[in-house]
């Protein structure tokens, strides 16, 4: 078995280095030799005192996450780290790089701890749905006082060495040299006796704010069943003794690991890896093209979005308009947003100012000629978008990448306006695009490999959740999108009303439902959208036409103070307005429907199914490359809630039977809508088969 973890000498003092790629994590094998390596140093009476590092370019990390599908196995954490907080000998951590969970709680368990400038600590645990498993919840708030444990243990803050000292978690930060410095604060300390934080009581705190810091975290964190957990493991650290503290941690922590919510979201963790080893594979596939200039034409809200998120990436950036306005109340967002970093402290006064410099103006084309990139971000209108090819066609050097960040449009059309389509791409960022980390990537049968592949490795560059997609309507997020408002929109002509719709989407766990959705997004913009496709409408969804109706009567949504909800002056969350229960007595009564009662069960079916069914199609028909392409594009721009996987994961724990013959039970109504169900759902369901599991 190779070695995970060694003990060296130097003199005295025993360091044990912990080396496990990629991030150390604490696996059986490095449990089990960690406590090798323990009692060694422990038992040898010329060890005065022991030093524990990690090789590569991060301490321990966390416990091993693709252990939690196995049962729990010796040596258990926690009696591990028991051992060495009881050490008769002071015990230092060396810390660098990601000191997260299992992880921090080893750094707890020390006597001292030392850490380089640039290590991270945090408890994610909560993120996984778990809680801290090896006294994270006890540890922590002995060492930093209740209210910065609430923040890592709860609300899974991630803070800084600053930060880390300031609260105590940390002794000392070194520049460089971190284990020659442990080594040499252990000749120090070794004649001290140990510091055990278990020893330390609680320092006193404001119970008042600590519970309603608690509250506000939590309601942040609505859905999720472990920060509630994580927070009763906390307080009960106040009340219980060391011992029974660690014991009701421990309990709860072994309930979690097998829990829906936590499956869930290691699925979600490994899809992302999974998915950004796709991309980096992909990348490599192809010879790349240098992106070091970008120019972005159309200054509005995308379009700057997207100029912060290159700047925010230390990429120059031109932001073009040719209305000079435009262009100033671009230049007014970007100037805004980082004024604002700089008074929330996210960035210094140096960095901001140099973000904000790394972008220019200018209100011609024709000054895009240097870029190595040009995204286009102007009226979503085909005719616009093309014209602007067509003149960018004329201006960009041989070799640019023309981007274009149209949400629906068709990308080959696009492209058909230049003389160079194999450089022609689709950009479809999510807004706020220097925020939401969704980039699909709309891939053309034109697009060059080696403009897919460069614009792949820009998305990771960005820090996106870059996905290749094909290029059909609405590509795959906004196809999936559609086919919910659809559905939701023959909910209402059936006798739901938007808030009922909105009420359960929301209650699954989406931010918003598809009402709320619209009337934020702009009812105007469904309208044209149903404008631009009339040919392709079933007749039932032409006849479904209550965007058309809401638009006749000036209802635009929140922009104009009305759409299927009324907002009160400054209120973001509407009410319901008597003129849509009215319009939709009349449209029924007109389309001849006899309104009835429809259950939340029937409500989310009816808007989840025909999103799986859907996502099936976008699979047959190689629009996505993968399960977790679809899972991913929801989670990170729609947000689809994570604690439960995705949207093909969540139709794995419901049972791709029980979605098929619901499917299946919709049929004739499906055939009125022109809705097809997909036939390979059909046949994995008559399999046995499952999206996530093949
Ligand atoms: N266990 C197993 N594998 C892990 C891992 C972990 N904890 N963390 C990362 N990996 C794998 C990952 O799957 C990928 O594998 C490779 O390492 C690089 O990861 C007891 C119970 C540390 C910030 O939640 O946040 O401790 O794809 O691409 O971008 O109370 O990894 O190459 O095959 O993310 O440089 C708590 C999770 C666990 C940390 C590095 N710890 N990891 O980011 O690399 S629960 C975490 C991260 C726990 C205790 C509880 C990040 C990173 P592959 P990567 P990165």
């Amino acid at each position: 078995m190779n070695s995970t973890v060694v003990l060296q000498r130097d003199g005295e003092i025993a360091l044990l280095l912990i080396d496990n790629p990629p991030v150390n994590a604490l696996s059986r094998q490095v449990r089990e030799q960690l406590l090798e390596c323990l009692h060694q140093a422990l038992g040898d009476k010329t060890v005065t005192a022991l030093v524990i590092a990690s090789e590569g370019n991060t301490f321990v990390a966390g416990a091993d996450i693709k252990e939690f599908d196995l049962p729990l196995q010796a040596p258990h954490l926690p009696d591990l780290l028991a051992m060495i907080e009881n050490a008769t000998k002071p015990v230092i951590a060396a810390l660098h790089g990601s000191v997260f969970g299992g992880g921090l709680e080893l750094a707890l368990a020390c006597h001292y701890r030392l850490a380089e400038g640039n290590a991270r600590f945090a408890l994610p645990e909560v993120s996984l749905g778990l809680i801290p498993g090896a006294g994270g919840t006890q540890r922590l708030p002995r060492l930093c006082g209740a209210l910065a444990a609430l923040e890592m243990v709860v609300g899974g803050e991630r803070i800084d060495t600053a930060r880390a000292l300031q609260i105590g978690l940390i002794d000392k930060v070194v520049a460089t040299e971190l284990r020659s410095s442990a080594i040499s604060w252990a000749y120090e300390v070794a004649q001290r006796p140990p510091r055990r934080v278990r020893e330390q009581p609680i320092p006193a705190y404001d119970a008042a704010v600590f519970n309603e810091r608690a509250a506000q975290l939590l309601s942040k964190l609505s859905g999720q069943e472990a920060p509630p957990l994580a927070l009763e493991a906390l307080q009960q650290a106040s009340r219980l003794p060391f011992e029974a503290g660690m014991a009701h941690e421990r309990e709860i922590f072994i309930a979690r690991r097998q829990s829906p919510q936590a499956h869930a979201l290691r699925h979600v963790f490994f899809a992302e890896r999974e998915l950004a080893a796709r991309v980096r594979a992909h990348a490599r596939s192809a010879p790349t093209r240098s992106i070091e200039t970008v120019a972005v034409i159309g200054a509005g809200l995308m379009g700057s979005g997207i100029a912060l998120c290159l700047a925010n990436t230390g990429i120059p950036t031109l932001l073009v308009d040719t209305q000079e306005q435009a262009l100033e109340r671009g230049r007014l967002v970007v100037e805004r947003y980082y004024q604002g970093s700089l008074e929330k402290g996210k960035l210094n006064a140096d960095e901001a100012s140099r973000r904000t410099s790394l972008i220019r103006y200018a209100t011609t084309l024709s000054s895009v000629a240097d870029a190595d990139l040009i995204i286009e971000a102007v009226f979503e209108d085909l005719a616009i978008k093309q014209e602007v090819f067509r003149q960018l066609d004329q201006f960009a050097k041989p070799g640019a990448i023309l981007a274009t960040n149209t949400s629906y449009l068709d990308v080959t059309a696009i492209a058909s306006a230049t003389s160079r389509p194999g450089d022609v791409i689709g950009m479809h960022f999510f807004s706020p695009a220097q925020v939401m980390r969704l980039l699909e990537v709309v891939r053309t049968p034109q697009v060059l490999p080696e403009v897919l592949a460069s614009v792949l490795q820009l998305g990771a560059r960005l820090g996106k959740t870059a996905i290749a997609v094909g290029n059909c309507y609405g590509f795959a997020g906004n196809r999936l999108l559609a086919v919910r408002e659809r559905e939701a929109g023959f909910l209402l002509e059936e006798g739901a009303s938007p808030q009922d719709v909105d009420r359960v989407i929301r209650g699954f766990g989406f931010p918003m439902g598809p009402f709320e959705l619209r009337d934020l997004s702009g009812v105007d913009i469904a309208w044209r959208n149903r404008q631009g496709r009339a040919g392709h409408l079933s007749e039932a969804e032409r006849r479904c036409d209550l965007i058309e109706q809401l638009h006749a009567a000036g209802r635009l949504g929140q922009k104009s103070g009305a759409g299927y909800y009324r907002y009160e002056q400054g209120q973001r969350r509407g009410v319901a307005d008597e003129f849509v229960s009215q319009m939709l007595v009349e449209h029924r009564r007109r389309r001849g429907i006899t309104p009835r009662p429809i259950g939340d069960d029937e409500i989310l079916a009816r808007c989840l199914f025909v999103m799986i069914n859907e996502a099936a199609h976008l699979l047959e028909q190689g629009i996505v490359d993968s399960v977790n392409d679809i899972d991913l594009v929801w989670l990170h721009g729609y947000g689809f809630p994570r604690y439960k996987g995705g949207l093909l994961y969540y139709a794995d724990q419901v049972g791709l039977a029980t979605v098929a013959t619901a499917l299946s039970n919709w049929a004739r109504a499906f055939a009125e809508r022109g809705i097809e169900v997909s036939g390979m759902l059909q046949r994995m369901a008559e399999e046995g088969r499952s999206f996530t599991h093949g």
